[in-house]
This record gives C-alpha cells, sequence and structure tokens, in this order.
C-alpha cells in the first residue's frame, strides 16, 4: 500500500480472491474505504496499479497471473477516460467491477460514461463515483462470493444487521 511502506501492492495472502487494479496511484485514496470491509468479509486482496492506456502489457500480466493464482474477482477503478475496468473485462471471464474515479475536470461523469456503457457480452458491474462506489465494491465482491461462501455469507448478513441499527 502506498503510504507508511512506500509501496504500492497490499496483499493478505499469495492469490487474492479479490484483485484490485487502479489506473493510477492517484487513486488510492478512493479505495481507502475497501480494506477494512473486505477485511471484516474475511476476503484476502491485492492492490496493483497499471494503466490500461500508458501500461497495457503491464495489466495483462496482471490479470494472467491473478488468474493463475486463483483471483476470483477483479475490481478496477480509474478517472478521466476510464477503460481500465473494460480492457481487463475483456482479458478476463471473471467478474469485474468498476470504480467510476472523479479524477477529471468533469468530475467523475467522464469515468462513470466510460465504465458503464460497455458493449453487449462484456460486463463490467459499475458502482458508485468515488469512495462509496469502492466501498459497495467491496460490498458488491463480498455478496458475489457468498453465494458459494458461507463464512462470508455470514460476514455480509452481520454487515447488513449493523447497517440496520443505524450504522454506515
Ligand atoms: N488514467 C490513467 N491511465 C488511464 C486513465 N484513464 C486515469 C487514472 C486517474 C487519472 O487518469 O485512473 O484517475 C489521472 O491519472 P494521473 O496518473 O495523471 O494522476
Amino acid at each position: 500500500m502506498a503510504g507508511k511502506s512506500g509501496k504500492t501492492t497490499r496483499k493478505t495472502k499469495k492469490t487474492p480472491r479479490v484483485m484490485i487494479v487502479l489506473g493510477s496511484k492517484s487513486d488510492l485514496p478512493v479505495i481507502e474505504g475497501m480494506y477494512a470491509l473486505l477485511e471484516r468479509f474475511g476476503l484476502s486482496y491485492g492492490v496493483e496499479v497499471a494503466s490500461a492506456h500508458r501500461q497495457p502489457q503491464k495489466l495483462k500480466r496482471i490479470i494472467t497471473a491473478s488468474e493463475k493464482g486463483g483471483t476470483e474477482i477483479f475490481v478496477a477503478a480509474a478517472g478521466m477516460a476510464a477503460h481500465l475496468p473494460g480492457v481487463m473485462a475483456s482479458m478476463t471471464g471473471k467478474p469485474v467491477i468498476g470504480i467510476p474515479v472523479a479524477s477529471g475536470p468533469l468530475m467523475g461523469i467522464d469515468a462513470l460514461l466510460s465504465i458503464v456503457q460497455m458493449p453487449p457480452g462484456v460486463p463490467v458491474a459499475t458502482v458508485a463515483v468515488g469512495s462509496a462506489g469502492a466501498r459497495n465494491a467491496a460490498c458488491l465482491a463480498a455478496r458475489m462470493l457468498a453465494l458459494k461462501d458461507a463464512k462470508v455469507a455470514a460476514a455480509v448478513e452481520d454487515y447488513r444487521k449493523e447497517l440496520a441499527r443505524g450504522g454506515r
């Protein structure tokens, strides 16, 4: 993780169940709220930076290695002409969740439209713009994995109960 360690990769396991890819290091603050949620849901995750436009080969390598290692869900956060989630969805058959980042002068409208308007056959599950979307990406990944994982399902239900009690 960027910050104390100065690194941009954070892994709780060698092959994380959820792989998060960012279009730029500058997107890191947007996904900060994901970590506690993913940990609460008991999901291992990794964070990589690979711009679909600036580093397409690196992106391909990340997808290939993650799939080989058993990653089940990909999350992609990017701003401006945010093609990262869509390009990732073209490279993998696993679910891809896209987080639009409000990084440019259009304040995320550009990223939202770039991510949500995928052509038929290549889906990206688009969540809200910014940090709310990042948190929902963590929740959505957990709900997907909960379908086949009772422990994750219990953690998701526990979180929902907390929300119902007024938590957020
Ligand atoms: N971006 C990077 N490569 C392609 C795109 N769309 C996005 C990043 C970031 C924004 O452009 O996801 O939100 C600005 O990136 P940077 O690196 O200039 O700060």
